[in-house]
């Protein structure tokens, strides 16, 4: 069974998992300096955040240079020992590459919006339109995720540019053949160098609609508005993104086993698995991968995660394989979001995760119950944290440091050295690799007790998945292949409940796993 299928991928952002460099930040080193406690905790392959050159605008999802490493994260040879020492370990490393957009700055659209070097066209430029009082205005009415218009003027090209996040984020014309090649050659660059994929960055934004039509507008459910209320036709979700990812896929097939995940965000505010799920194509032909964030949306009840979870089954094509996720490195830690730091509630997840069909993904702390911290203006780097506060406090409350010990820094850079963002003050209060690693009873203990039961037990990865009626706050399921079974049976109340399987009545918040 490939490795992408049946492993646990674990989301490192760098910049907040170990520095070893000193400067408050972390790296490539520092990573590399974790990798035995990754091995340990069972992980069979990381995926990093963004590390290549970038100004750092959106914290590296805005890529200056995709065929080298930020110093701030160290060197090529960095990530080439990197990638040697996590193989050692029988650890992948998969990277975030950025297809949909680059960087203002990088040299592709310097050439672009002063026409030269025939990049004229490998970036969305329009004229607009003119507005009934003669005024010249945007073509459509695309809005930026990060607030605002998806279309600036710029002055030396004299047209507008598209940049469906920031304006230094300027989107790629992936109907232009040359902006394809280019970024498969730098794909080819990272497997050259033994990467073993990619998590692909809103894959699904990359063609946008030949006319440049608007979207329609919709009534969201989230109303009052929440989200830009447009229903996402025109600037995302082309037909011809699967042709693309179908060449994709060619290419990485040429590498063996390698795998792409997709980030998909169909609309705003509502997740669409059927939507998610037609990037795997036939199952083997487009993305090994999708994500639906809809666990992510939902509250911690069991009656919404089976939904959810059951709406996503069906959604996967035959040969289709599902992924699940509870965090990232955008949204509110699931600890935080639903768990309201209860750790019984964390270990419920945890099961719900790693003991589901498909492949788990962990977000770095997650094991050791990491919660957002509560940042002062003053602290935020996000630039979504910076423009919308205190309404919206940004991502960085779900990106502080690993929390490695309960010491100055919590063990993430030198007690002498200022860290990028606050270490959370639970790393204090057990909330530490170093604290949890010992003991059986911690958070971590559990996940890598269940980490640990995926690898002994054939049906957690290959076995086929049926849930079990139940009381509603009782989420019950059964893996089997061949003569191995398990039933999983958790219970979301804090109170008893009766169990739909044999056995006593569930105690609050108990996980009752047996095996035929
Ligand atoms: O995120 C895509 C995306 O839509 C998110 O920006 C989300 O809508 C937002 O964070 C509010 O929750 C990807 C990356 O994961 C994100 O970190 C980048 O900022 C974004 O793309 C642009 O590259």
């Amino acid at each position: 069974m490939s490795w992408w299928k049946h492993g646990v991928v674990y989301q490192i952002y760098p910049r907040s998992f170990h520095d070893a460099s000193g400067d408050g930040t972390g790296d490539l080193a520092g990573i590399c300096e974790k990798l035995d406690y990754l091995a340990w905790l069972g992980i069979d392959a990381i995926w990093l955040s963004p590390v290549f050159p970038s100004p750092m605008r959106d914290f590296g999802y805005d890529v200056q240079n995709y065929v080298d490493i930020d110093p701030l994260f160290g060197t090529l040879e960095d990530f080439d020992r990197l990638v040697a020492e996590a193989h050692r370990r029988d650890i992948r490393v998969v990277l975030d590459l950025v297809m949909n957009h680059t960087s203002d700055l990088h040299p592709w659209f310097q050439d672009s919006r002063h026409r030269r070097n025939g990049r004229d066209d490998w970036y969305m430029w329009s004229d607009g339109i003119r507005g009934p009082l003669g005024r010249r205005r945007p073509p459509n009415n695309w809005r930026a995720a990060f607030g605002g218009p998806a279309w600036t003027w710029d002055p030396e090209r004299g047209q507008y540019y598209l940049h469906l996040f920031l304006p230094e984020q300027p989107d790629l014309n992936w109907r232009h053949p040359a902006v394809e090649h280019a970024m498969f050659r730098q794909a080819e660059f990272w497997l050259d160098r033994g990467a073993d994929g990619f998590r692909l960055d809103v894959i699904n934004y990359i063609v946008k609609d030949a006319a440049l039509r608007s979207n329609p507008y919709r009534l969201h459910r989230t109303f009052p508005r929440r989200h830009d209320q447009q229903n996402h036709l025109r600037d995302r979700n082309q037909p011809e993104t699967h042709d693309i990812l179908k060449r994709f896929r060619s290419l990485l097939d040429r590498y063996g086993a390698t795998m792409a995940v997709g980030e998909i965000y169909p609309n705003e505010g509502v997740m669409e698995p059927a939507v998610s799920a037609t990037y795997l194509g036939n199952g083997t032909d487009e993305l090994h991968l999708a994500f639906d964030f809809s666990l992510l949306a939902r509250p911690f009840s069991a009656v919404r995660y089976r939904r959810a979870l059951e709406t996503w089954y069906q959604a996967i094509p035959g040969s289709g394989w599902p992924c699940h996720v509870l965090s990232n490195h955008d949204k509110s830690r699931a600890m935080t979001r639903v768990c309201r730091g209860s750790i019984g509630r964390a270990r419920i997840l945890a099961a719900m995760l790693l003991l589901q069909r498909g492949t788990p993904f962990l977000y770095y702390g997650e094991e050791i119950g990491m919660q957002d911290s509560r940042l002062r203006r003053t602290e935020l780097q996000d630039p979504l944290g910076r423009k919308y506060w205190p309404l919206f406090p940004g991502r960085d409350p779900a990106r502080t440091p690993m929390q490695w010990n309960g010491r100055t820094n919590a063990g993430f850079c030198l007690p002498g050295t200022r860290p990028w963002l606050p270490v959370h003050e639970s790393a204090a209060r057990g909330c530490s690799v170093e604290a949890q690693r010992d003991d059986p009873e911690s958070l971590l203990a559990w996940y890598r007790f269940l980490i640990q039961l995926r690898k002994t037990r054939p049906e957690l990865t290959r076995g086929d998945l049926e849930f079990l009626p139940s009381h509603r706050d009782v989420l019950a399921w059964t893996r089997r292949v061949g003569g191995s079974s398990s039933i999983i049976i958790l219970n979301f109340s804090e109170t008893m409940r009766p169990s739909p399987h044999e056995g006593p009545d569930l105690r609050g918040l108990e996980v009752r796993i047996t095996h035929g």
